[in-house]
């Protein structure tokens, strides 16, 4: 850190109160920024951490709906509009009782920097609400998702803030809050991403954030000459980025032996095969059900309230929610073996658990360079719909693969550039916040 990013930090923080997770992304983000900052007095001249630090515009509303026993119920909800610079605000919906102001801030800062990685041009944005998916009939979330659109609609289009899903908004969701947005506007327009291949979606968007952290990982390990052959890898999670990540590794020659939720974690050492995996596609996209059902249907063991970071591996991947890799995590899987860490999921790793992996220099693929595919594929299905044409699977595939090289060499490019070679922590921090600044920059004081 250095005089100026200290200063901004305790403003972030003194005007941030009590949003932890915010503050954290920020920090590590700071951290990277010295040697950038330093051979460029043009950013501190300009004010550019004061207003990067600073969404353009957060919008928080009621959402007021009925449940099945027609009560009423009030939830909140949320658009952090952060940094347009570089293109129309993107970024997913989360969905999750734990959702509020600090961490819809924490995310929108990180996809910032994130679709800036992308190549694409994209802004950051978030949002979301503290409704809590689980139980809820179907009914209900549509009632609910209707209720959310009715505000939001106002804020977004698809030339100002396209949303799309993340944790509690897939395909279900994103349908319920198009087919709101279309009857109150008149207007089939690409307004979400994620949508269903028959109104408007892309190929390869649902699988994009699990095979883009695999891709990314798979760059990383070409650094070092090697492939995921026989390679053991847990996972985490047992949603969207979760199950794609286990389809690759194992297309790949990797073996994943791991998937959890948030009551537990199997540990099948014999490996997730195709098989079992639609097992767990079925189980969590329709039936709705607990990774658990997985250890009775396979006979595997089930260890109830853990995560899967005990279990020995070469390669982790992160692919549930912020923070879920502890310091003491991040020794375990250090002691055991473990030198690739891609995230799938947003800030997964303590601060502490990141100093760790990049003091010991394992290949380690921080989330906003990792998971940039899944966005990355978001802007592809922007660029279809506006040409009104779809493209094939395979060529999405491959451009989407193309990116996550791109992703990789700039992160690598920027880490040399400031002296850092092989810490992707630092290059993707750089290479994110550098073409967002120099935009800001052209744009004048906005
Ligand atoms: P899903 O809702 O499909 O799946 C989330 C998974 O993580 C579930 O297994 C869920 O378990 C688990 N989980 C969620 N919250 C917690 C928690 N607090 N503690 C323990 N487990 C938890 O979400 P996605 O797969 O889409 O998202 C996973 C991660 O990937 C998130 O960090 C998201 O921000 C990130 N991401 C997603 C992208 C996308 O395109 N979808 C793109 C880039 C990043 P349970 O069902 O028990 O809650
Ligand atoms: O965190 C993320 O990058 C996402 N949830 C995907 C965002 C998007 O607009 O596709």
């Amino acid at each position: 850190m250095s005089a100026y990013t200290d200063r901004i930090f305790e403003t972030v923080v003194a005007k941030n109160p009590a949003e932890p997770e915010f503050h954290q992304a920020v920090k590590e983000v700071l951290e990277s920024l010295a040697p950038v900052l330093e051979k460029n007095p043009q950013y501190e001249a300009a004010k550019i951490l004061e207003r990067i630090t600073e969404p353009e515009r957060v919008i928080m509303f009621r959402v007021p709906w009925f449940n099945d026993k027609g009560e009423v119920e009030v939830n909140r909800g949320f658009r952090i509009e952060f940094n347009s610079a570089i293109g129309p605000y993107k970024g997913g919906l989360r969905f999750h009782p734990t959702v509020y102001l600090g961490i819809l801030k924490f995310l929108a800062f990180e996809q910032v920097l994130k679709n800036s990685l992308t190549t694409l041009p994209m802004g950051g944005g978030k949002g979301g609400s503290d409704f809590d998916p689980k139980g809820k009939s179907d009914n209900e979330v549509m009632r609910f998702c209707q209720s959310f659109m009715t505000e939001l609609q106002r804020h977004i289009g698809p030339d100002t803030d396209v949303p799309a899903g993340d944790i509690g908004v897939g395909g279900r969701e994103i349908g319920y809050m198009f087919g709101q947005y279309k009857r109150i506007r008149n207007e089939f327009t690409g307004i979400l991403t994620g949508k269903g291949l028959g109104w408007g979606g892309s190929l390869i968007r649902p699988e994009a954030t699990g095979y883009g952290s695999v891709y990314f990982a798979e760059e990383m390990l070409k650094t070092r000459g090697e492939t995921f052959e026989g390679k053991t890898c847990v996972v985490s999670g047992s949603g969207n980025v979760a199950q794609y990540t286990v389809q690759k590794l194992t297309q790949l020659g990797g073996k994943c032996v791991t998937l959890s939720d948030s009551s537990g974690t199997i540990y099948d050492p014999d490996g997730i095969d195709a098989e079992k995996l639609a097992f767990v596609m079925d189980l969590k996209n329709v039936k709705r059900g607990r990774i658990k059902e997985y250890a009775d249907k396979f006979g595997c063991e089930y260890r109830e309230g853990e995560k899967p970071w005990s279990v020995a591996c070469e390669c982790a991947f992160p692919s549930a929610t912020q923070n879920e890799i502890g310091l003491e995590d991040a020794k375990t899987l250090l002691a055991n073996g473990c030198y690739v860490i891609s995230e799938g999921a947003n800030m997964p790793c303590v601060p502490e658990a990141v100093d760790l992996f990049v003091e010991k220099r394992i290949l380690y693929g921080p989330g906003k360079a990792a998971n940039a595919g899944g966005v990355a594929t978001s802007g592809l299905e922007m660029s279809q719909n506006s040409m009104r044409l779809a493209w094939s699977s395979e060529e999405v595939d491959a451009k989407l693969n193309a990116i996550m090289v791109a992703v990789h060499e700039q992160c690598v490019k920027a880490a040399e550039m400031c002296g850092d070679p092989g810490n992707y922590v630092v290059g993707a921090n750089v290479a994110g916040f550098v073409k967002v600044a120099d935009a800001m920059l052209d744009q004048g004081l906005v």
